[in-house]
């Protein structure tokens, strides 16, 4: 079981879902906790240079999990389904550079809110934007050695790709190696029918997993099933990063602390 936490640099949105900030701090703060790496939601991918990065986590022995690119929409409203020429440029620049980084740190790129709406003027035109982007970043990631992770999201921030299904269904459709999936039970809670079973029928295209509570707090607040959820990642064998994305609630120590002994003692015991 490898356990990681979603930290951002100190200039983060407000808006996003990370417990610290402040990379320094962040890899120390979640070390001291007992997690084997930090999720690293970058606005731009030079937030941090490879070096640095590279000696904080020998400082404090810690891996990168991946690299998230929702404050690119967050922060910039950039989007693969961006129809102007230079604003597609800018999100390219912006996305090959986090796939440099993420080939030296964690190999995984995350795809959220970054892909962009369908919305209802030209959905089919939103769409073919959608697949050219993802096949040229799909193509740039894999001569890294790099794989893109689509996490579905659910509706009331996204029109596109809400249900693991659904995700499973466009990565068919998109048939490109480096391109895979990450479900997160916060959304999965919201959209798909069954989360164990869910998790189970899609086990081909999951390579990463968001934790959070039904209201985005510490997993084993809230009213998940968590037995559910990690009895199916069990009977998936699945071995990937489980990386907990979740509000700073009542604060961030107390929230990143109860989330990593809640999952040592509960979850851990499906790996022993
Ligand atoms: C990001 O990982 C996420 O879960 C989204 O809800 C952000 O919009
Ligand atoms: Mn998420």
């Amino acid at each position: 079981m490898k356990l990681s936490v979603a930290v951002a640099g100190k200039e983060a949105m407000p808006t996003a879902f990370v417990v610290f900030r402040g990379l320094e701090e962040s890899i120390k703060k979640a070390s001291d906790l007992g997690y084997d790496g930090v999720e690293l939601a970058l606005k731009r991918p030079d937030e941090i240079s490879p070096a640095d990065l590279k000696a904080l986590l020998k400082k404090n022995r810690m891996e990168i999990s991946a690299i998230s690119s929702g404050q690119v929409w967050g922060a910039r409203q950039l989007a693969f389904t961006e129809a102007d020429k230079d604003r597609r440029a800018e999100l390219r620049k912006t996305f090959s550079g986090f796939i440099d980084l993420a080939s030296d740190f964690g190999q995984l790129v995350n795809l959220g809110r970054t892909r962009g709406s369908l919305g209802t003027e030209d959905p089919e035109g939103a769409k073919g934007r959608f697949m050219d982007m993802a096949h040229e970043m799909a193509d740039y990631a894999h001569k890294r050695g790099v794989t893109l992770i689509l996490e579905p999201v659910n509706r009331y921030e996204i029109d596109f790709i809400n249900s693991v299904d659904e995700a499973s269904a466009l990565l068919d459709e998109i048939d490109h190696p480096a391109f895979s999936c990450m479900p997160d039970v916060f959304h999965m809670n919201i959209e798909d029918d069954n989360i164990g079973q869910s998790l189970i029928r899609n086990k081909r295209y999951v390579k990463y997993i968001h934790f959070a509570s039904s209201h985005r707090h510490a997993p084993g607040d809230g009213h998940l099933n968590w037995d559910e959820i990690f009895q199916a990642l069990m009977i998936m064998g699945y071995d990937g990063w489980t990386s907990v994305e979740i509000l700073p609630y009542p604060d961030p120590d107390t929230a990143a602390k109860r989330s990593v002994d809640f999952l040592r003692s509960n979850y851990g015991s499906y790996y022993k």
